[in-house]
């Protein structure tokens, strides 16, 4: 490796560790799979820094479902590293891909991505094929490696020792982001990405943006391995838009910043470079946005700048709860401005979840019954039962409120959309009945909120195609066209 190496070209293979099927449901007959931003901002910066590398990036559930065809990728670029991003979800895909590198070849094995300050040390245990994990921000400490520095004086990493695991001090996060290069679309197939479904489950070009990292929010149920936040500038941001639009022919922007709407005023800008230069993306605001802090202008300018989709974070409709995990949203602002939004006639998404510590029965119908006080339902269903990440302060929060241990560490390895398990405030069958209320009120049981959001899909520029596509993976039942999924809607 690095050090030794007599090459005069390092190569280094990435892998997204994924299992869609785990994800989605083995019976779907359609995947997500968005391109692995991670893995190219990685690839970007190692490239800028180190021009003797050939690096490839593969997506595992896209690229090498099968052991036979990992190996065969491996057998025939022949990595002197490989690098795998992995979350807590997809530990055993993470166990598959390190062991068929090991019996395939003499690469060093790194991991990286959320599982690491999931897992920690542990992750060791789990994954025997590993030599080292970089723990969160990967970009200066790749960089370090693959420029040949030793595992022992490479800050950010586990490494494994000849008989201990070495934990080494945390790496600064790169405070200049503007620096970065962007990620690496030259990597990626983008045709191939447009005809698996994007995380806003339609079939496009799909360019990934992230706007800043971290967050300045500390809410006890969220998993985030960044340390803090930090913006990129507005012209930053719109510099890479322009090149993806440019260079790549991308038209469909998917956001998936912690918060996109933390700073108004950068957002604004970024919308006004947008409409300054003439340009007419699709922006998809895919992960959250803060109810609280958006306005109304926010939302205009982001609708005249291309946005179709919003997604607000609200989790929860009590003040209990939002006490409980931190969130302090200031919940009649929130309903104000998704009311707002959805009267402008684009999707909003609106993302809530029950069986929180102390939750009980009343709190959670509280939640559906504010949401029913909204002009429309959520566009996707998206009311899920809370999962617990290692790390999170929420655990805590659970085992002061009597929860079996065991019990919390199993739920982050269930998907968002997998039955949910009893709480001490909450029977099995009572969290079962939220979802079913939920769904009967807001979602696949309400034909008329069905008939809605096909029509906000329809006015947004889904093709039926897509409509039909999206709702088999959210009904889990392929679906042959809009008209049986109305017709579905009652069922
Ligand atoms: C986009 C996204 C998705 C997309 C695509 C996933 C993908 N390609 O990664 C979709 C919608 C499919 C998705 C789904 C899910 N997601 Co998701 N997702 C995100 C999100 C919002 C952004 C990910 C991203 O691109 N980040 C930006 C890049 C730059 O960061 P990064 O990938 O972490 O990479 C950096 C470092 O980690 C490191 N690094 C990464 N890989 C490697 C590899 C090596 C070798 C090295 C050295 C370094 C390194 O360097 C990178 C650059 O600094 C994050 C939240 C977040 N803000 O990060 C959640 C997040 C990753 N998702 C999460 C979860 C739980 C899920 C689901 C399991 C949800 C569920 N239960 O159904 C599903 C699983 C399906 C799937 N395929 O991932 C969790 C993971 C928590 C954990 N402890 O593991 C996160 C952190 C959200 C959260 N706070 O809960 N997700
Ligand atoms: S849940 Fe959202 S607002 Fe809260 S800390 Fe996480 S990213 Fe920030």
């Amino acid at each position: 490796m690095p050090a030794g190496n007599r090459k005069s070209t390092l190569r280094v293979l990435l892998v997204e560790c994924n299992n869609m099927n785990k994800w989605v449901g083995t019976t779907m007959p359609y995947e997500m799979h968005v391109p692995p931003l991670g893995l190219m901002y990685l690839a970007s910066s190692a490239r800028a820094a180190l021009p003797h590398l050939e690096m490839r990036i593969v997506e595992s559930s896209l690229d090498c479902p099968g052991d036979a065809e990992l190996a065969r990728i491996l057998d025939e670029f022949q990595p002197d590293v490989v690098g795998l991003r992995s979350i807590a979800f997809f530990l055993e895909e993470l166990q598959r891909v390190a062991a068929v590198v090991r019996q395939s070849c003499g690469a060093l094995i790194v991991a990286g991505g959320p599982i690491v300050k999931a897992y920690r040390r542990r992750l060791f245990d789990d994954v025997p094929e590993l030599d080292a994990a970089v723990k969160g921000e990967g970009e200066e400490t790749m960089v370090r490696l693959l420029a040949g520095d030793s595992l022992e004086s490479l800050a950010g990493v586990f490494y494994r020792s000849v008989d201990e695991i070495v934990e080494n001090p945390d790496r600064d996060e790169i405070a200049a982001i503007d620096r970065l290069p962007f990620p690496a679309y030259d990597l990626i197939d983008l045709d191939r990405y447009e005809k698996q479904l994007s995380y806003a489950y339609n079939h496009r070009r799909q360019g990934v943006l992230l706007s800043s990292r971290g967050c300045v929010y500390h809410c006890t149920y969220c998993f985030s391995h960044w340390q803090r936040m930090r913006l990129r500038s507005a012209e930053n941001v719109f510099a890479e838009i322009e090149l993806l639009w440019t260079r790549h022919g991308i038209r469909d922007f998917y956001v998936v910043d912690d918060i996109f709407n933390v700073n108004l005023k950068r957002a604004l800008a970024v919308f006004s470079m947008i409409r300054a230069a003439g340009l007419k993306p699709r922006l998809y605001f895919v992960n959250g946005l803060r109810a609280d802090l958006a306005t109304s202008e926010f939302v205009d300018r982001a609708i005249e700048a291309g946005a179709v989709w919003f997604t607000y974070a609200v989790e929860s409709a009590t003040e209990e709860i939002q006490r409980l995990v931190e969130k302090g949203l200031d919940l009649a602002k929130a309903r104000a401005i998704i009311a707002y939004t959805q009267r402008q006639g684009v999707a909003v998404n609106i993302s809530t979840m029950y069986g929180f510590p102390t939750e009980n029965r009343a709190m959670a119908d509280r939640t559906l019954d504010w949401l029913a006080e909204l002009p429309k339902p959520s566009l996707l269903p998206y009311h899920f039962c809370l999962r617990f990440f290692e790390g999170c302060r929420i655990n805590q929060q659970a085992l002061d409120a009597g929860w079996n241990p065991g019990r919390i560490g199993l739920t982050s390895r269930f998907s968002y959309n997998d039955m949910a398990m009893a709480t001490p405030t909450l029977t099995k069958h009572e969290m079962n009945e939220i979802q079913i209320e939920y769904h009967r009120r807001f979602g696949a049981g309400n034909p008329s909120a069905v008939a809605a959001a096909v029509g906000t899909l329809r006015a947004i520029g889904y093709s039926d195609t897509e409509i039909v596509h999206m709702y088999s993976v959210l009904m889990r039942k392929k679906i042959a066209e809009v008209g049986d999924l109305l017709a579905a809607g009652a069922a």
